[in-house]
């Protein structure tokens, strides 16, 4: 499914970078307007480290400048950013960020939400159902979240907002009974999406993640073993090297098709991007760029990675 990213937004995406673009984009400009030599090497190392690039990512720019050097030693600072920006669009493009591609015999599209706590499950199921609406696709929200009575309040508020419908469990059932029930509903109503919002869970609590499991089991059964589509795993920027730690969980359970990684507005360290996909091959399909619910954009590797280095 092709979900466009609205020119409307891109001023929103790009203040939403303004941290992270200030952190990189003044330092790394200002290390290559002096002398290239080990000592530069080995700052330009450490700022993309303290950027969360990951040690990998860090190592191969840093390598990738000292070889650039070799070669041309007189390239001007704007061509050794070229070449850097060139070179992190390649690697994000290795993981395609768009959605699977549905026939209309397999609608509706099954996207199951999964993450740990707080990191932006709700508020990013409701983003995304706006996101389909635009795009003229007709979407079903589930409040499978039946862990808490608020969570389902707030899931419903936003779905009344948005005037899409909702299929919704009582508090402390069943989630996946909710699940099953919501693809019924998608089914028998055409819809085009069914977005299954569930409750959060720490990635280190094997029962919860066994209740995933499950849930993913039940999206099979109510789908002739179709869905779900995707399984899109929610982490949070702000919390670094702490979302590999959670994804590699969450792996091992729910095999996650894809990430929505929320609050990029709120962390100066954008590398985040570079090492979630190096280290767990998967891709950023969106990105969450603030609480409003136009803040969710299909990640846009060329416009992100020229955002960072502007
Ligand atoms: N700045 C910013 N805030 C966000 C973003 N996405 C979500 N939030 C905020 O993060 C907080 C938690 O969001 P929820 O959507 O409730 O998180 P959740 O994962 O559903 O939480 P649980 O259901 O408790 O596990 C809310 O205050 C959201 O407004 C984002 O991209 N940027
Ligand atoms: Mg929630």
């Amino acid at each position: 499914m092709v979900i466009k990213f609205l020119k409307s937004t891109y001023s929103k995406f790009t203040t939403a970078l303004r941290k992270a673009r200030s952190l990189l984009s003044e330092k790394i400009h200002s290390l290559f307007r002096g002398k290239i030599d080990g000592d530069m090497l080995d700052q330009l190392e450490q700022l993309l480290y303290e950027a969360d690039f990951g040690v990998k990512t860090a190592q191969e720019l840093t390598q990738m400048v000292k070889e650039i050097h070799r070669v041309h030693p007189s390239y001007t600072t704007e061509e050794y950013i070229k070449a850097l920006q060139k070179h992190l669009v390649e690697e994000l493009l290795r993981y395609p960020s768009a959605l699977k591609q549905i026939s209309d015999e397999q609608s509706p599209m099954i996207i199951l939400i999964v993450g740990v706590n707080g990191n932006g499950k709700t508020t990013s199921t409701a983003k995304l159902a706006h996101l389909f609406s635009q795009n003229g696709k007709k979407v079903l929200v589930a409040a499978a979240d039946t862990f808490r009575a608020a969570a389902i309040d707030q899931l419903e508020t936003w779905a009344a907002r948005l005037q899409i419908d909702i299929v919704k469990g009582k508090p402390k059932t069943d989630p996946s009974a909710v699940a099953f029930d919501a693809i019924q509903a998608a089914k028998s109503r055409n819809c085009d999406v069914v977005l299954i919002d569930t409750a959060g869970r720490l990635h280190t609590k094997t029962h919860l993640m066994q209740e995933l499991e499950k849930m993913k089991r039940t999206c099979q059964k109510a789908s002739s073993q179709e869905g779900p589509h995707e399984v899109l795993l929610v982490l949070d920027a702000t919390t670094g090297q702490n979302a590999i730690e959670q994804a590699k969980e969450f792996y091992k359970f729910t095999r996650p098709t894809g990430i929505i990684l929320t609050k990029i507005d709120g962390t100066a360290k954008g590398g985040i991007v570079f090492s979630i996909q190096k280290e767990l091959q998967l891709p950023v399909k969106f990105i969450g760029t603030g609480e409003q619910i136009d803040d969710l954009q299909p990640f846009n590797p060329e416009a992100f990675v020229s955002n960072l280095f502007e």
